[in-house]
């Protein structure tokens, strides 16, 4: 006997409801947005979150390799522009970049990974390994992190300036360039989870989805902190 379906309603409140497992709340990340971090800890996150980064544009290229609606395409493919640039705008990764440089590392030192921790590699490539094996829905399921993104975003344009008046400010134009980009991102992406995902047994597998890439951020979270230390 299967359970009936969610209602769209209730299907929406509980992929919300796994914010409360977003790395938001990850020991690292509450160390970095209450100023307690110490330079050498936020130039491994910032160098350590390039990896991810730059695997941002290649998964949602997997996503768009799997999708054969171009209606679909035309929207998703905003989100590869974005970090690779087009035209006049550099574009999210050059952005990274420069929030590099304003937190003291090199241009080349972030460009050539050389401080990026194995399990954060790792968990970056089971990112992208899933978004080119599964059903594109699927991966565009486990992007729905996004719905949480615009608040981690703002909290840092909101608490660094204060914490960390050495960081040039120029550097945060990323995140501010986020909060906009994420919340455009989760309607499309929340759009097509609550439309494809009918059954409860799909339902359930949506939930699965979004946790499985939420652990991908926390793990990235607990590598750095095993590397870098994390204080309370
Ligand atoms: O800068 C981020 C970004 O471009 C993306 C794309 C999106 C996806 O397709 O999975 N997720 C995501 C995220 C970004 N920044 C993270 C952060 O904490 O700065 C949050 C992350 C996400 O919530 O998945």
């Amino acid at each position: 006997m299967s359970l009936p379906a969610w209602s769209r309603e209730e299907f929406e409140a509980r992929l919300r409801d796994k914010g409360q497992a977003y790395h938001i709340h990850h020991p690292f990340n509450v160390m970095l947005n209450t100023g307690k971090a110490s330079p050498e800890q936020i130039r491994g996150w910032v160098a350590n979150r390039f990896s991810y980064q730059v695997a941002i544009p290649v998964k949602d290229a997997a996503v768009m390799s799997n999708c054969p609606d171009r209606e679909i395409r035309r929207g998703w493919v905003q989100r590869i522009l974005d970090h690779d640039g087009y035209g006049d705008d550099p574009g999210g990764i050059e952005a990274w970049i420069r929030l590099g440089e304003a937190v003291g590392l090199t241009r080349e030192e972030v460009c050539d990974g050389r401080h990026v921790i194995p399990a954060v590699q790792f968990a970056v490539d089971a990112y992208v390994n899933f978004a080119r094996r599964v059903p594109w829905q699927e991966a565009v399921c486990s992007s729905l992190t996004e719905l949480f993104a615009p608040q981690i975003h703002k909290q840092r344009l909101a608490t660094w300036p204060e914490h960390y008046p050495w960081i040039e400010a120029g550097g945060l134009q990323y995140f501010r360039n986020r909060v906009s980009q994420a919340r455009r991102d989760v309607e499309q992406g929340l759009e097509i989870t609550l439309g494809y995902f009918q059954t409860r047994a799909m339902q359930e597998r949506a939930l699965d989805i979004l946790q499985f890439k939420l652990d991908i951020l926390w793990a990235m979270n607990d590598a750095m902190a095993q590397r870098y230390g994390v204080s309370a």
